[in-house]
């Protein structure tokens, strides 16, 4: 029966939902009614879908302010979360999953006539970050909850958040993300809680009260920042986290005095400025050009988010125990400011005196790293530091001089390493090493993976290791099974449940009861329904998305991630190439029928990037209309990629292709995400890649590709594509095809870019990797497929190893080794 039919009545009563049925469908009436002012016949889906999200909130603020007043009684010790990215997606179907309400909302929705999947799906995501790094911080935010650790996400509020992909002709094109047009109902203002930001402008010496030398800052420009919360349930405790986001406002007496004097434009034209702030994200997701307004973003978030640490802190104590009271972890260098800011709140504000600020700051932060790439690494020219930060720059000269002081203490005669050492890279025009500053102002640096951390100690950060050793760590990152594995994937999440009890859920690697369960064939034969089920509706999604309609008993073969030339989604190309020409050479040829997907966004300044997408595209529209290959090879890029998305695909997938240059990828996340939903894993040895490799058997993993030592040792050698081009027959076909116009009705200009680079340069060794990587998939990958049992049994073995790449382990270990702190249970509201 549906909702229409059962009539409005209006809810008087202010009981909130319990965890039964009634108490459901009567919040969910009441909200639909008084906070959207709707009646059922005329109320959207989407009005629906808020009127739960209203019903949903409800339950959390009970525990959000719970959660609250246990901390504040405690006084516990908190971790802030600094990250310019939270890239959370879709709220509803977590935070049920969370609440441990998924089934009496389901038949809640069912007795009001609804469709749940249908309320879920209306839900736009707050893509407030590029990929992995935003994600990251999300599954970190998820795990903290869960495992009850006091904690805060601070970050910004994106008016704008990362664009939404469409495809015209092939290219990508660049659509912003309006997400906040239908309301966002997870969200809380805080307008009462406010900061004041200050620009530009200069800094003067004053003699104070006490007879001491001190400095101020007088910025000539100030803005707000309002706080925003989102209230962050944990899985099935009581724990409810906070969120909070900065939005920058105008500050309203300065429009007042431009207004007095007539200016009403002027006065506008400084509400937009500030306004501007917190208006779009950045889409890169590697440092380019150092835009000002990147720089104003990261220390608008970081001081707002000190100023209320500070705020909280002050209520039940004095500045000089902040560290103390908190953990701040940096997710890499774009919240670095906050060293020299709080360095400048507590000399310049609280009058304590450099050496105790100092030793204060370095105890207060931890750093991550998450690159490897030496032109990734953030830098920001000294002329545009100095005058948007005029105070910050004094002090970080400050923070170098003494460094370097101690430098040289060690190391008498080596002006070289102080050279290299220092936070300011005087090359050509000088500029701040973002990098160095959060080693020097942090007690604990650390990588993403094991091979990354290593890495990190060898390469980018080896002089500091030299300094510092006992500063480095390795915390090699997760993902949450909540979101990954229960709310993506719930017919697996059923059929494991069934066989070994829920206790995973919370505690991973439990899934290795499923280990004996791969010699079952029964259940093996379950596997593979489930298996199939994902394919299909996956199927059904791509059809809906691109109109090509993959057959779901074909080997689907997937790589989604941003579009990189590192990540080298050229040389899953070049396999796709290769395979088509042996097709048609061949008809005969024993393959699995494949359907290869791709799909991810392409920063859009980055050429390269968008016209190897536009290859794919290509190459497609080639193979899928090519009657001599068609049911055995097909080519998908599904556009728009994001988390939403990324929930769909995962649990499709039966091979995920991690296949970047040993030694660029930091740790890599999506590897995990398939791994942990029964794809196997075709990869190299780099990032997390190893780790997942080392877990869950070589066996059942598909190697490729050379080491970070082949790497360097062909590098030393002097690398030389060409050489490759030469002496391998199907390369050479494969290149010449996309040189030839092959793919581009006979255009030979279009893919000259990727062509030339690859024949003479190659930064990324797409060539020397190429015949391990075809070999791979055709004997190794073919050759499991063509055993399905034994790929079954691989796939299951994937899941049941994948215990250590749960957040929870993670955010066990930063607690453990970098934050040290303890949970802290809230008892029931
Ligand atoms: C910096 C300055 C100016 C503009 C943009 C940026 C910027 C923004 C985002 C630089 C980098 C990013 C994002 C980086 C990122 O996502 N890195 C990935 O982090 C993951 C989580 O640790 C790893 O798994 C990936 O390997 C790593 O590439």
């Amino acid at each position: 029966m549906a909702i229409e039919d059962r009539g409005m009545r209006a809810a008087t009563d202010d009981t909130r939902p319990g965890t039964d049925l009634e108490a459901w469908t009567r919040a969910f009436r009441r909200n639909l009614y008084s906070f959207l002012g709707r009646f059922p016949v005329t109320a959207t889906t989407n009005d629906k879908y808020q009127a739960l999200a209203y019903s949903v909130r409800e339950q959390l603020l009970d525990r959000w302010v719970k959660t609250a007043e246990t901390y504040y009684r405690n006084k516990a010790r908190t971790v802030c979360y600094l990250s310019a990215e939270f890239l959370l997606g879709p709220h509803l179907g977590n935070n049920l999953v969370n609440l441990g309400a998924v089934d009496t909302v389901k038949s809640a929705m069912d007795a009001l006539g609804l469709d749940y999947e249908e309320l879920i799906d209306q839900e736009e995501e707050p893509g407030l970050g590029n990929g992995g790094l935003g994600r990251l911080a999300a599954c970190y935010l998820d795990s903290l909850a869960t495992l009850q650790i006091p904690s805060i996400g601070y970050g910004i509020r994106y008016e704008f958040g990362i664009f939404d992909q469409q495809i015209r002709d092939g290219w990508q094109v660049e659509v912003t993300d309006k997400w906040l047009r239908l309301g966002n109902p997870w969200e809380i203002p805080r307008p009462e809680i406010a900061a004041l930001v200050g620009f530009g402008g200069y800094t003067e010496s004053y003699t104070d009260e006490k007879g001491r030398n001190r400095t101020r800052w007088i910025p000539a420009r100030l803005v707000r920042g309002i706080g925003y919360d989102t209230p962050i349930p944990g899985y099935r405790v009581n724990t409810t986290n906070l969120l909070r986001l900065w939005s920058a406002e105008a500050v309203e007496s300065f429009d007042f005095e431009s207004f007095n004097v007539g200016d009403y434009y002027g006065a506008v034209e400084q509400k937009v400025a500030s306004e501007t702030i917190s208006k779009v994200l950045y889409p890169n997701d590697t440092a380019l050009q150092g835009k000002r307004l990147r720089l104003e973003q990261q220390y608008f978030f970081v001081t707002c988010a000190l100023q209320d640490m500070m705020r909280i802190h002050l209520q039940t104590s004095d500045s000089t125990t902040f560290h103390e009271k908190y953990a701040v972890q940096l997710n890499d260098t774009h919240p670095a400011l906050a060293i020299p800011e709080l360095m400048r709140i507590l000399v310049d504000e609280h009058g304590l005196d450099w050496e105790q600020a100092w030793h204060i700051t370095q105890q207060t932060f931890g750093y991550t790293n998450h690159t490897l790439l030496p032109e990734a690494l953030e830098t920001w020219s000294i002329p545009l530091f100095g005058s948007a930060l005029p105070r910050h720059l004094e002090i970080v000269y400050e923070i170098n001089r003494r460094f370097l002081e101690e430098v040289r203490e060690l190391y008498p005669d080596d002006e070289d390493r102080v050279r290299r050492l220092s936070l300011i890279d005087e090359h050509g025009d000088r500029s701040v090493r973002m990098a160095h500053l959060a080693c020097v102002g942090s007690r604990a640096i650390n990588g993403v993976a094991a091979l990354h951390s290593e890495l990190l100690k060898r390469d980018v950060l080896r002089d500091f290791s030299e300094l510092w050793p006992g500063k480095f760590q390795n915390v090699t990152n997760g993902v949450t099974p909540r979101r990954f594995i229960m709310l993506a994937n719930p017919g697996l999440t059923k059929l494991v449940t069934d066989a070994i009890g829920d206790g995973w859920t919370h505690d991973l690697d439990q899934l290795r009861t499923l280990e004996r369960m791969a010699n079952d064939s029964a259940f093996r034969d379950a596997w593979r329904r489930v298996k199939r089920a994902n394919k299909e509706a996956l199927a059904a999604e791509i059809k809906k998305r691109t109109g090509i309609a993959p057959d779901p008993a074909s080997l689907f073969d997937i790589q989604i991630k941003r579009f990189h030339e590192y990540k080298r989604q050229h040389l899953n190309l070049l396999h796709v190439i290769a395979l088509y020409y042996r097709l048609k050479r061949n008809p005969g040829y024993d393959t699995p029928p494949r359907t290869v997907v791709l799909g991810g966004k392409a920063a859009p300044g980055y050429m390269m990037a968008k016209l190897i997408i536009k290859l794919v595209h290509a190459v497609a529209d080639v193979v899928n209309n090519d009657r001599a290959t068609s049911g055995r090879l097909r080519v998908v890029f599904v556009p728009g990629y994001n988390v939403k998305l990324g929930q769909r695909i995962f649990p499709g997938a039966d091979l995920s292709e991690q296949i970047s240059m040993a030694g660029k990828e930091a740790s890599g996340t999506g590897n995990m995400k398939f791994a942990m939903n029964g794809a196997l894993t075709i990869g190299t040895l780099d990032g997390a890649n190893v780790e997942i490799r080392d877990a869950v058997g070589a066996e059942n993993f598909f190697l490729c590709g050379m080491t970070v030592e082949d790497v360097r040792e062909r590098l030393a050698e002097g690398y030389r594509p060409f050489e490759h081009y030469q002496t391998d027959e199907e390369l050479r076909a494969a290149i010449d095809a996309i040189a030839n116009g092959a793919f581009s009705k006979g255009d030979r200009e279009l893919f000259k870019p990727i062509v030339d680079n690859l024949l003479w340069s190659d930064p990324f060794m797409v060539l020397a990797d190429f015949r391990s990587y075809v070999d791979c998939q055709e004997k190794e990958v073919g050759g499991m497929w063509r055993n399905p049992d034994r790929w079954t049994r691989a796939s299951i073995l994937n899941v049941a190893r994948m215990g250590p790449f749960s957040s929870d382990r993670a955010i066990d270990e930063y607690c453990r080794n970098i934050w040290h702190l303890k949970p802290v249970p809230i008892p029931e509201a």
